[in-house]
């Protein structure tokens, strides 16, 4: 088995993330994004789509997607559980897991990906427009986080699950985005630091 990985770009963050919650040790292999390893034709045979994470089994077959890698772990390894449990939980996880993908890191990539120079060679064409629109999205979001929050000390509830790893990477991937949380979402201020106080968050 092993992990193609892409050193400090979110998704790859995402699964090292939940690897090191699950104690989980894995052969990893790094993806050199920037200088471009990711388009090359040696690894469109491992993910044609150009993308890391990608998890090679021993069997010579490929996962990619961040969270089908994790959900592959889970079931292999289910304790600690990081995507609920019981039917009613499982669903709460899977809908803060997608909310914080849609509704925060994917617009957050947005603005990273269509303002910064060094993504020019990947997002083609740069929208800068596109970034423009997808600020207001991110904090509108935060809103709906920060009240989400209010009653509760994780994401999708009393537990750690991969919803927060979504979440914390997000947050994180602000910066490069020239992005901050404001101020006023404080409940989603002091979730951010515990969640980022796990031994985990320096995955
Ligand atoms: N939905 C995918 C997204 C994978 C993805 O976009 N990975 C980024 C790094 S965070 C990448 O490889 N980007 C290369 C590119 O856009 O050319 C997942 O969850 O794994």
């Amino acid at each position: 088995m092993k992990l193609y990985d892409g050193g400090r770009a979110p998704n790859p963050r995402r699964v090292r993330v939940y690897l090191a919650e699950k104690g989980i040790t894995v052969p990893t292999e790094q993806v050199d994004l920037g200088s471009l390893q990711h388009k090359s034709a040696a690894f469109a045979a491992i993910n044609p789509v150009g993308r890391v994470p990608a998890l090679v089994l021993d069997d010579g077959s490929v996962i990619t997607e961040s969270i089908a890698i994790c959900r592959y772990f889970e079931a292999l390894h289910p304790e600690p559980p990081l995507f609920g449990v019981g039917a009613r939980d499982i669903a709460e996880v899977e809908m803060w897991n997608r909310r914080l993908e849609l509704h925060l890191l994917f617009p957050i990539a947005h603005v990273f990906r269509n303002t910064h120079p060094a993504m020019k060679e990947w997002e083609v064409p740069q929208v800068p427009a596109w970034a423009l629109a997808n600020k207001p999205r991110v904090m509108e979001f935060l809103d709906i986080f920060d009240r989400d929050l209010r009653d509760r000390p994780f994401a999708a509830g009393d537990r750690y699950t991969v919803a927060d790893i979504t979440g914390l990477v997000a947050i994180d991937f602000m910066k490069p985005a020239k992005l901050a949380v404001p101020e006023t979402c404080a409940n989603v201020r002091r979730w951010h630091a515990a969640v980022s106080a796990r031994p985990s968050a320096s995955a």
